[in-house]
């Protein structure tokens, strides 16, 4: 009977067998449910049972006419495509960006035009080296691509979150990426650069160092894209209606401000949460905590960047914010979660040659390999050249223009103008679109950059020889927690190269940077500091810049982050709710954790923890805070979840909020009071600060 399923048929085995049940219609029976709409297949055929493959009697081979089985395996085999050569771990989020203001004497760009006008945006935060299914918290850049939906087309600004690059030319990138991936015999470290391969090549490659001296820093350990800068890296060029022009560096700026963690909480969030980055991003975003960028231009006259001892078209050079101010044009405010993965983030396509009248590009020789790899990279991986037409990649303006057919076109172009110029409308037919010279992007005729030159060379201009002054600066920018953690980054990765020349060469070429560092490094490795290495050009000493360091601008506020509160059964309702409602009042989220999650018995009734305590170390946090009764003391010394709680929280340099019994536990446990194990009353002020001065208490640093 075609409507009525029974949920089991009787089979008949053999003469003398007995007889079997057989489920032929899973767990949900013949359940019918007339509002759910209809399953169907890829063609529109209702699927009458989707639990039971058609076989040749119920104990009988499956046969081939199961269309419905087929297709669905079918699918299934290819759901998966390549993923990213590199950023092949990110996630993202929908936008606007709105325009705070308007700078229409530097660039026609009409999303720049007037105040208060907004554009919609993508973007998406990648790690770089790790594969897709790789963890959030590796030591490794930050990859920040943001693509403007504007009214003149996609604007693709494809950034990272350090402002310079490992190389010169794009010539280096597969050397690069090769180098810094699992090496190519074993398949291994994945997303770690703390290997033979990487630093051989950096050791060889002394364009390499500056970048390397941020990588080495606290920016490669983010607490999350939320509190990281962008930088657009290269020197763009700003064109305005009359045909000006302008260079420019764009940057982004976190509203919540600049944070990282420590090494070793990024180690162990990396165990407990690999999601951490991508968790916090969407729970920010779904709870309304929508996070914020300022977006800044560094803009400069080509005359005056012909007088820097630096080259502007070398990406492995910044240009101090306190040689040209950063201006703040717009803010860029995530506030949708993507509906769909795979559909939005993952088939996402920024390309760095995506752009609007009013924007430019200069012959930086890194930009310009860019401006060929990705349109090309994306062919292979979403396998067709219409992946303009996805739904995430399709401009919200019109498009029209005369390409045609390719695998998976999903529009249906009328007529038959496919060609231009042509004369169908004399014969009364649609001419398809035409150029438009007034509006149209034109390209700038380029300023002549005294080492822009019309001569084809394969060379680099003079001024990309020199390779130390800028890495010098950024070390002699930091604060000396900084500096510290910076070395003892190296010491970590360098411990990890197994070759011994390669960690000679790069202690002489650290020796070259900063002879302090040098020794620092050495020290941590048990070698001695040889001679620095030869340099192509000489150092030019540049005034420290403060903007290059996290630490140096203070405190951070309580505003977006996480607080971890930790109770046990006879904790006070009162004192919990009073400290979550002070954390939540500034603009902080309390999260309360327990050893159980399912319900406590409090001092006035039963309450439920969001986390459970081996689920949640401190590394997830913050900062933490922790209300519990004398009487369940007993209890909670002997879980080594709570004293690796604290035990992390203090050696993170974290804030810990206590109350008499806690402060009873730490002393127990050796872990000595000091300014930043605050009373519950002075807590909230306090976190999240961090005591930096903890640090060489608790842990060896170079
Ligand atoms: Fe990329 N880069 N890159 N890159 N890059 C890619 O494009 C490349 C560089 C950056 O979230 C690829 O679609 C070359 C600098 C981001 O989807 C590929 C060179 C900066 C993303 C590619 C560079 C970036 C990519 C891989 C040297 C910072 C992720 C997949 C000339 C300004 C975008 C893809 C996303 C992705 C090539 C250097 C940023 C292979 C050849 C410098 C944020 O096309």
């Amino acid at each position: 009977m075609a409507d009525t399923h029974p949920s089991y048929e009787t089979a008949t085995g053999d003469a003398g067998e007995t007889h079997q049940q057989v489920p032929v219609n899973g767990p949900h029976g013949n359940q019918r449910d007339a509002a759910r709409s209809h399953l169907t297949t890829n063609q529109g055929l209702r699927i009458s049972d989707n639990q039971n493959s058609l076989k040749a009697g119920a104990r009988g081979p499956t046969l081939l006419e199961d269309f419905v089985l087929r297709e669905k395996i079918f699918h299934f085999d290819h759901e998966r495509i390549p993923e990213r050569i590199v950023h092949a771990r990110g996630s993202a989020a929908h936008g606007v960006f709105e325009c705070t203001h308007a700078i229409p004497e530097l660039t026609s760009a009409g999303l720049f035009a007037a105040i208060g006008k907004q554009t919609p945006v993508f973007v998406r935060f990648s790690t770089v080296a790790g594969g897709a299914g790789s963890v959030d918290t590796p030591r490794d850049v930050r990859g920040f691509a943001v693509k403007f939906y504007t009214e003149e087309g996609n604007w693709d600004l494809v950034g990272n979150n350090i402002p310079v690059f490992f190389i010169q030319d794009a010539i280096k990138f597969p050397d690069l990426v090769h180098a810094v991936k699992m090496e190519a015999d074993k398949g291994y470290p994945q997303a770690a650069s703390a290997h033979d391969t990487f630093w051989d090549f950096v050791s060889l490659m002394p364009e390499s160092i500056h970048m390397v001296l941020w990588q080495m820093s606290d920016r490669t350990i983010p607490r999350s894209p939320r509190f990281m800068e962008g930088f657009g890296i290269h020197t763009f060029r700003l064109v305005n209606a009359e045909g000006a022009s302008k260079l420019v560096k764009f940057h982004w700026k976190p509203v919540l401000g600049l944070q990282s963690t420590t090494w070793d909480e990024a180690v162990k969030i990396a165990g407990a949460d690999p999601d951490y980055h991508r968790r916090d991003l969407y729970e920010a975003i779904d709870t309304g905590a929508f996070p914020a960028w300022d977006l800044g231009v560094q803009v400069f006259e080509e005359s005056w960047a012909q007088e820097q001892p630096f080259d502007v078209l070398d990406a492995t050079k910044l240009i101090p914010e306190e040689l040209v101010p950063v201006r703040i044009i717009g803010r860029m405010t995530l506030n949708r979660n993507p509906d769909n993965f795979f559909a939005e983030t993952e088939q996402s396509a920024f390309c760095p040659a995506n752009i609007v009248p009013g924007i430019d590009f200069t012959p930086d020789p890194l930009l310009q390999g860019r401006l060929f790899s990705y349109l090309d990279t994306q062919k292979s991986r979403l396998g067709t050249a219409n992946f303009h037409q996805l739904p995430i990649n399709a401009p919200k303006c019109p498009m029209r223009n005369f390409q045609r057919d390719g695998m998976m076109q999903m529009e249906i172009p009328k007529g038959r103008a496919n060609y231009e110029p042509n004369s169908l409308n004399e014969a009364g037919e649609p001419t398809g679109p035409r150029e438009c010279p007034a509006t149209g992007f034109t390209t700038f005729a380029r300023g002549m950059l005294p080492n822009n030159s019309d001569q084809h060379l394969r060379a680099r201009p003079a001024l990309f020889a020199d390779h130390y002054s800028q890495a010098r600066l950024f070390y002699r920018s930091q604060t000396p927690v900084e500096q510290a953690h910076l070395a003892s980054a190296f010491v970590f990765e360098l411990s990890k190269v197994g070759l011994e020349h390669v960690r000679h060469r790069m202690l002489t070429v650290l020796g070259a940077v900063d002879e302090d560092l040098g020794r620092r490094v050495a020290g941590g490795l048990a070698m001695e500091l040889p001679p620095p290495a030869d340099m192509a050009a000489p150092v030019v000493e540049m005034a420290p810049s403060p903007a290059l360091s996290i630490l140096s601008h203070g405190q951070p506020p309580i505003e977006g982050r996480k607080i971890g509160i930790l109770f046990a059964e006879g904790s006070s309702l009162k004192a919990i709710e009073a400290m979550k409602t002070a954390i939540e009042s500034k603009g902080g989220k309390a999260v309360l954790i327990a050893q159980k999650v399912g319900g406590i018995p409090v001092d006035d009734g039963m309450l439920k923890a969001e986390g459970q305590l081996m689920g949640s170390p401190s590394a997830l946090f913050d900062a933490v805070a922790s209300i519990i009764h004398p009487d369940a003391l007993d209890h909670l010394r002997s879980d080594h979840a709570v004293h690796a709680w604290f035990a992390d929280a203090y050696a993170h340099c974290k804030t810990i909020g206590a109350c008499p019994a806690t402060l009873r536990l730490l002393e127990e446990w050796g872990i000595a009071r000091d300014d930043g194990i605050a009373s519950l009353e002075e807590f909230p002020d306090l976190a999240p600060a961090r005591h930096w001065d903890r640090e060489g208490k608790v842990r060896l640093l170079a």
